[in-house]
Formats: C-alpha cells, sequence, structure tokens
C-alpha cells in the first residue's frame, strides 16, 4: 500500500521554530527576542487557523452582534465574528509576549499598550510594537474563500521606561524589523521576512506545526496575472485604466478574490501586480497603511518586487496617522515600472498646454479617456499649464495614451 509521505518528511523538516533560531544566529549580537515574537505569531496563527477551518461547524459564521446589533470597527466596516476572534487571540498572544510594548490593530481604534509590569508577567514595555490585520478579507469567510493575517514589526523608537508612542509604528516600511503574512487557504502559510529574504512556511496539520516549504521567494521573471477590482476600474485615477489594458494585450490574465493576502500571495508565486488605486469614491485608496501597505511593501521588496502608492515608493513612504488608508501598487518591478510610465503618461497630458487651461478640455478627454464627470484634471489655473517639457513628454507619449 502506498502511504503518503508526511509533508515534514518530503521538505526536509525544517520548522518555523527551527528556522528562525538558526537565523537568529546569522546576526551577531542577536538576543532572541524578534525570534520570540517571530514562534509566537506562529502560535497565534495555529489558533486563528483553527477556528478558521471549523467556522461553518463552529457557529461563528457571520456578523458580530453586541447587544442585538451589528459591530463596527474604528472605520465603520461591519466585524465578522471571525474578526473578533482573531483580533482577540492575537492581542491576547502578542500581549503576554515580554518582547512587544504595543500594538495597533485594525479592529481597535487606539494603540493597546503593553505593560508587563502591569500584567504580572515582567518589567515594563517590550522594544517592539506591531501593526496587526488579524483577519484580512474577513468577509471571504462566509463564502469559504482563503482569508489571511498581515503583520509588520517595528523597533520601539521611544524610551523604553513609558508606552509606545504613534511614531513608533508611523515608521516607513523599510524601517520594519520584520513582515508578514499568514494565508488561511488550501493549505495554511506563513510566510516572512526579517530582511534577508522571504520565506514560505506550510503548516501541517497532523503535527501541527509550520514547515519550511517555499525558501527563498522570488516574483517570477515572467508575469502572467493582474489583480484589481475591475468596477473600480473607469473610477480609478488616470493611467491605470490604460495599463490593464496593456496587460489584457499582453496576454496576463485577471485574478482578484478579495482578500489582499491571497491576491499578493498567488502574485508572488506566479508572477504579477495587485493594484488598488485611488478612485473617485476613495481618492486615498482603501487599503491601510500600516498593517496592510506596509508589509507587503517590506515583502514584496525582499522577493525583488516594488510597491507604489500612486506616484511614490512606497517603501519611503512616511505614515502619518495610526489607521491611514493608501493606494496599493505590488509586484513584480517591471510591471510597477510599465504602472508608473502609464501614471507619468497621464500627468504629461495633464499639463498639455493644447488644453489652454481649460477643465475637462476635448484635448485631455480624447487624448487619455477620462471620465467626464471624475476628471481629476485641475487644468484651470494658470500655473498648471504646460512647460515646454511637459509638451516634448505630450509629444514622445507612451503607447498608453492611445489606448
Ligand atoms: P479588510 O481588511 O476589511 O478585509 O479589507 C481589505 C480587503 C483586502 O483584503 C482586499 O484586497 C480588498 O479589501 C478588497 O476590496 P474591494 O472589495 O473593494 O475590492
Ligand atoms: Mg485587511
Amino acid at each position: 500500500m502506498y502511504l503518503r509521505p508526511k509533508l515534514s518528511a518530503m521538505i526536509g523538516a525544517n520548522t518555523l521554530q527551527e528556522f528562525v533560531v538558526a537565523r537568529q544566529a546569522e546576526f551577531a549580537g542577536a538576543t532572541g527576542d524578534l525570534s520570540r515574537l517571530l514562534t509566537d505569531i506562529g502560535t497565534a496563527a495555529k489558533m486563528v487557523n483553527r477556528h478558521v477551518n471549523r467556522a461553518g461547524l463552529s457557529g461563528i459564521l457571520g456578523t458580530h452582534q453586541e447587544n442585538g446589533s451589528g459591530t463596527r470597527n474604528v472605520q465603520g466596516e461591519a466585524q465578522q465574528k471571525l474578526d473578533v476572534y482573531a483580533d482577540d487571540t492575537f492581542n491576547r498572544v502578542l500581549g503576554s509576549c515580554l518582547k512587544v510594548g504595543g500594538i495597533v490593530s485594525e479592529e481597535q481604534p487606539d494603540i493597546i499598550h503593553v505593560d508587563h509590569t502591569e500584567r504580572g508577567q515582567g518589567k515594563g514595555y517590550g522594544k517592539y510594537v506591531v501593526c496587526i490585520d488579524p483577519l484580512d478579507g474577513s468577509s471571504n469567510v462566509d463564502v469559504n474563500i482563503s482569508v489571511g493575517t498581515i503583520f509588520g514589526i517595528h523597533k520601539r523608537r521611544s524610551p523604553l521606561t513609558g508606552p509606545a508612542t504613534p511614531q513608533d509604528f508611523m515608521q516607513p516600511a523599510k524601517d520594519l524589523v520584520a513582515a508578514g503574512y499568514v494565508l488561511y487557504g488550501s493549505s495554511t502559510m506563513l510566510v516572512y521576512s526579517t530582511g534577508c529574504g522571504v520565506n514560505g512556511f506550510t503548516f501541517d496539520p497532523s503535527i501541527g506545526e509550520f514547515f519550511l516549504s517555499h525558501p527563498n521567494m522570488k516574483f517570477p521573471e515572467e508575469s502572467t496575472v493582474y489583480s484589481i477590482n475591475d468596477a473600480n476600474l473607469d473610477k480609478s485615477i488616470p493611467g491605470v485604466k490604460p495599463y490593464v489594458k496593456d496587460c489584457r494585450r499582453r496576454g496576463l490574465t485577471a485574478r482578484y478574490t478579495g482578500a489582499l493576502v491571497a491576491d499578493f500571495h498567488r502574485n508572488l508565486i506566479q508572477g504579477g501586480i495587485y493594484m488598488y488605486p485611488g478612485t473617485d469614491a476613495k481618492p486615498g485608496g482603501k487599503l491601510r497603511m500600516l498593517y496592510e501597505a506596509q508589509p507587503l511593501a517590506f515583502l514584496a521588496n525582499q522577493a525583488g518586487g516594488k510597491t507604489r502608492c500612486h506616484h511614490q515608493d512606497l517603501l519611503h513612504a512616511l505614515p502619518t496617522s495610526l489607521h491611514q488608508r493608501t493606494p496599493l501598487f505590488t509586484g513584480h518591478p517591471s510591471e510597477i515600472d510599465r504602472l508608473v510610465q502609464a501614471l507619468e503618461a497621464q500627468k504629461a497630458t495633464v499639463l498639455n498646454p493644447i488644453t489652454q487651461g481649460r477643465k475637462h478640455a476635448p484635448a485631455c478627454r480624447r487624448l487619455v479617456m477620462c471620465n467626464p464627470t471624475s476628471c481629476p484634471h485641475d487644468i484651470s489655473s494658470p500655473s498648471s499649464l504646460g512647460s515646454a517639457s511637459a509638451l516634448a513628454q505630450l509629444k514622445t507619449r507612451s503607447s498608453f495614451q492611445m489606448l
């Protein structure tokens, strides 16, 4: 009789914990604090995984209710029961990790300060802060589609003698000490980076461990997928639609699950780009900077990719508030470069001197197919009229503008 070998045997039995500890040994002066924190995240992920897998059986589908009505998070979004469970679980596990000084969660309005003295489990506050989306894409749970957890870890800048400050969390993505995600999918995976490449671990439920299954993950050279909510395409900032048409022309296929973690993970493995641009309704984008965009930007960079928030490299962007939203474009560098070219081409058209300073001028509509009711090209002020270089750019405009 053929017995399928256990996943652990097939992949060489390198557990998450063994791997994290082995990596720690490569850093002179490492204290093991970050390793402890990462393995604690793995523990919380196993607990959430168990609930997600049994959601249909254990009566925890649907929205979370309190006093007979559905609860909402700080951004006014309806909370699923599993949102609340995942949030409680990560907060409980991270709160008992002596290395953590504070948590910002998508589901909590304010910083959760972790005072270990008060909790009777140690002294003062830990040196790391964690930004977390405990259950990303949670509206997928009720229909049995993948969801995830996203986390980013910063070293505190404020003195450890007091509570963590907002500035401890609002650091650029490039300064994260670690970031990762858990994907609760056809199998459960934990993918993380501490700035030395990206490694993926698959959960073996029969053993209860994460095993290294995807070492040194990189975006493949050839991209095959683009991911965007198609319903937003006509309302997206100028440049996105021509870029998407260019993707179609080159034979990329469209895939979008509505769970950022799942879409990012697929694109990391199959090659591609994820886009959630600013739209008419949400000019600043939908996704959250600290616990969605920044961790994925850090991972993308480590996997050889690039990440933008419209016209800026997201890795270097300085957050301004804890629950700030941001546009997000992340994926293979050549796709991001093509997209940026398309966005820049539209900017050049904004400066089109042919329009003579008229808002929504015919030339603008003809060239870039802006939606006339929502064209963001404010060309009414004389200061925004075109320069010689803008005219030159216009003359050499790329194919994007003509699509
Ligand atoms: P959530 O954190 O409340 O689940 O929202 C974030 C999710 C992302 O996972 C996903 O990519 C995006 O929202 C989907 O949004 P839309 O339904 O507007 O396409
Ligand atoms: Mg989310």
